[in-house]
């Protein structure tokens, strides 16, 4: 039997999840809770990786990167949004509101203003802190950290069967001043076929990119591989490209219509957040590396 509804979501997010969940149990449609359970962690100023509190450019700013797709295949996008907490509700006005499905930079937060979102200052005191501190050294060392990745990227079906995602980050840390990663390129960090299924990213954003990761995934399963099968794939892919490259750190997660679940990655650490009406876990993900 299908398992529906259903939230699941890169890492530990208990808090997200529990969102989404709260949104699906009433009944709410998937993409309301895709929305409402990344926003719980754009809001947190405590992850230092996606919104408020997200580690800045190498520069000392904070630019944040989010997309969310809907059921029908819609979808939308910001990239390089700064002063704005919730990039995935701008991105679901993108979608709703306008033409286009990627806005950037002064562009997309000139048309949040436009929709009513306020102006914030997302570098927290300890952010700054941290940038500091890096800024002795400026080494970009961000690729060998493997632990240093808590995007959310999320997928949830309703009660209707309909499947949802979305995924915000505020991507590397100390980055180069200008950078875009996977998280809100449709296909690269986040990718819903309703027909079929969802997946999203996770890690280095340039690795998954290059492999068109999460549309990749989902084709697998629209050919017949279970998610667990698809993102193993996904992984090995990236892989074989990358012969004996041990710095990076990928995870993908992917939904198929039945509510089964699966996630893989390339170092040991990375998990995702499982929620039905059976259970609330941490799913714990087998790694390509051991
Ligand atoms: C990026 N995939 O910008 C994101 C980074 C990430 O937790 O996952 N951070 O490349």
């Amino acid at each position: 039997a299908t398992v529906k509804p259903i939230a699941i979501c890169t890492w530990n997010f208990k808090n997200a999840n529990d969102k989404a969940w709260e949104v699906l149990a009433k009944g709410g449609n998937s993409l309301d809770a895709v929305e409402q359970g990344v926003m719980v962690e754009e809001a947190d100023a405590n992850n230092n990786t996606v919104g408020l509190g997200g580690r800045p450019d190498r520069d000392g700013n904070v630019t944040l990167d989010a997309c969310i797709m809907d059921k029908d295949g819609n979808c939308g996008s910001v990239v390089y949004l700064q002063n704005i907490v919730h990039p995935v509700s701008v991105a679901r006005k993108v979608m709703e509101e306008t033409p286009h499905i990627i806005l950037a930079g002064k562009g997309a937060e000139q048309f949040a203003y436009e929709q009513g979102f306020k102006k914030e200052n997302l570098l927290t005191e300890k952010s700054k802190k941290d940038w500091l501190e890096w800024k002795k050294t400026s080494k970009y060392e961000t690729i060998i950290n493997i632990e240093n990745h808590d995007t959310i990227g999320m997928l949830a079906m309703d009660k209707n069967g309909d499947i949802s995602g979305a995924c915000t980050t505020s991507g590397m840390a100390y980055k180069v001043g200008g950078r875009i990663g996977d998280s809100p390129i449709i296909g690269a960090g986040l990718f819903v076929d309703n027909e079929v299924g969802g997946a999203t990213a996770t890690g280095v954003g340039e690795e998954v990119i290059k492999t068109v990761g999460s549309f990749l995934i989902v084709e697998l399963m629209r050919q017949g591989k279970s998610p667990q099968e698809a993102c193993e794939e996904g992984v090995k892919r990236i892989m074989a490209k990358n012969k004996n490259r041990e710095d990076f750190q990928i995870g993908f997660l992917a939904m198929n219509k039945k509510g089964e679940t699966g996630g893989y990655c390339v170092h040991p650490g990375f998990t995702y957040r499982k929620t039905t009406k059976d259970s609330n876990t941490n799913e714990q993900v087998n790694s390509f590396y051991k």
